[in-house]
């Protein structure tokens, strides 16, 4: 399977401005695909299609949110970041040659380009989930952070509330705003941040809120505790488990060091938690909602089911490594998703140990699938 985009100068509008559309396609023959004029005459009428676009659109949330959108009959516009890999459109590969899917590039740091294409797609709905969203590395780039977390978030609001203003306004606000506020938190706990991942949440969501009171934008925004998948990106702490419990099983590590196993987090699935986030946009009137399952485990339990999942003992291959420790820590996140549930209907439909298994058995086949590789390697 590749991957093939194909860079077009569409028009568009009486103002005759040029955007570059990039359609991803994921056939094996390029010139199958359509080029972007041909696609845009492909639309179907407006009235009968809801547009999103996405910002974040390659992240684990992302991916899901596209999915689920495409799944209703939404025409997806998603916001690329230059890459000069294609390596970060890898979760978007799975998708069909045919999806109603249109892919620009752009920034959280370009005010300009934000409003151009808010202008120019015209959204019904906009999710706004990209983010610097490494909470340890935050700490190393506080300012670029602050920026792309924080005030790319008021650069979209400004864009919608200039462009599109009845466009529906989802913010992926973060559990990670509750910080050192002792647990259960529900939409009700104040927020005391712990890194400059979460001050930057917190001005973002509060912007949200400002908005929607100040301008009357239908903007909502969804405190969404830790949510996990096999797309989960390597560095997060369940996903580096669920990696090295697959590689130490196949035998391509030994172990797997990391910082503070006491922490605890309520761990949810990714494709629940994007169902919420579109569940938001759809309300009677915009508002916060916690999602959350409503169940802790600490790191440590998550080393014990991961490990376990595979018959091995977890504290045989886990060591403590002072560099994964962060300057605050973030002790113990337990949400309170009572408003979601009576609200929006939501429900979590994947508990912990379920999550855990999907995940080592998903990190297991690429695992087996890289010992193969390292087998002709050596052996050609
Ligand atoms: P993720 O996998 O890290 O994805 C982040 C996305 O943001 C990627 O598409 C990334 O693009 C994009 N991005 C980063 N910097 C950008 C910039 N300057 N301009 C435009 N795009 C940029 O995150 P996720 O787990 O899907 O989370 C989605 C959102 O929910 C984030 O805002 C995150 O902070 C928030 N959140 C996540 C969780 C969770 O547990 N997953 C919980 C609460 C809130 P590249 O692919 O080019 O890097
Ligand atoms: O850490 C501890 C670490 O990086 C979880 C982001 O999606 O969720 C995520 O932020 C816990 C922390 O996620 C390692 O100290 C121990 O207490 O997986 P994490 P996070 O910091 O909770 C929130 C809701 C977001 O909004 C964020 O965007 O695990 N931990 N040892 C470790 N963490 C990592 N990454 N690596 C370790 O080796």
């Amino acid at each position: 399977m590749i991957i093939t985009r194909i860079a077009d100068k569409v028009t568009k509008g009486a103002d005759q401005a040029t955007e570059t559309v990039l359609i991803l396609s994921t056939s094996g023959n390029p010139s199958s695909d359509l080029n972007g004029e041909e696609r845009q005459a492909d639309r179907r009428p407006r009235a009968t299609m809801t547009t999103a676009f996405i910002t974040g659109i390659t992240g684990q949330d992302g991916s899901y949110l596209t999915e689920l959108l495409l799944s209703k009959g939404y025409e997806v516009h998603g916001l690329i970041r230059r890459s000069s890999s294609e390596t970060h459109l890898s979760r978007l590969a799975h998708l069909p040659s045919d999806a109603n899917l249109y892919l620009h590039h752009g920034d959280l740091g370009d005010s300009g380009v934000l409003a151009r294409l808010v202008h120019e797609i015209e959204p019904d709905e906009v999710y706004n989930l990209a983010a610097q969203s490494d909470v340890k590395l935050s700490f190393d780039i506080p300012e670029f952070t602050a920026d792309v977390t924080g005030t790319g978030t008021l650069r979209l609001l400004e864009a919608v509330r200039l462009h599109s203003p009845n466009a529906r306004f989802y913010q992926a606000s973060s559990s990670e705003m509750f910080g050192a506020t002792p647990p259960p938190q529900s939409e009700q706990t104040r927020f005391h941040p712990r890194s400059p991942y979460a001050a930057a949440k917190v001005m973002a969501h509060n912007l949200t809120v400002n908005y929607r009171e100040g301008y009357g934008l239908f903007a909502a925004s969804g405190i969404l505790f830790n949510h996990e998948s096999p797309r989960r990106g390597e560095l997060f702490v369940t996903r580096k488990i669920t990696k090295a419990v697959a590689r130490i099983k196949h035998g391509l590590q030994d172990d797997v060091a990391l910082g503070n196993l006491d922490a605890k987090r309520d761990w949810g699935f990714a494709g629940d938690y994007v169902e919420a986030m579109w569940r938001m946009l759809q309300h009677d009137a915009p508002d916060d909602f916690v999602i959350a399952t409503g169940e802790a485990k600490s790191v440590r339990d998550f080393c014990k089911a991961a490990f376990g999942h595979v018959d091995l003992d977890w504290e045989a291959h886990v060591r403590i490594d002072p560099q994964w420790f962060r300057p605050a820590e973030v002790d113990y996140l337990l949400g309170d998703p009572t408003k979601a549930k009576t609200e929006l209907g939501w429900n979590p439909t994947v508990g912990f140990l379920e999550l855990v298994a999907m995940m080592v058995d998903a990190d297991l086949v690429l695992a087996e699938a890289e010992a193969a590789f390292a087998a002709v390697a050596t052996n050609p």
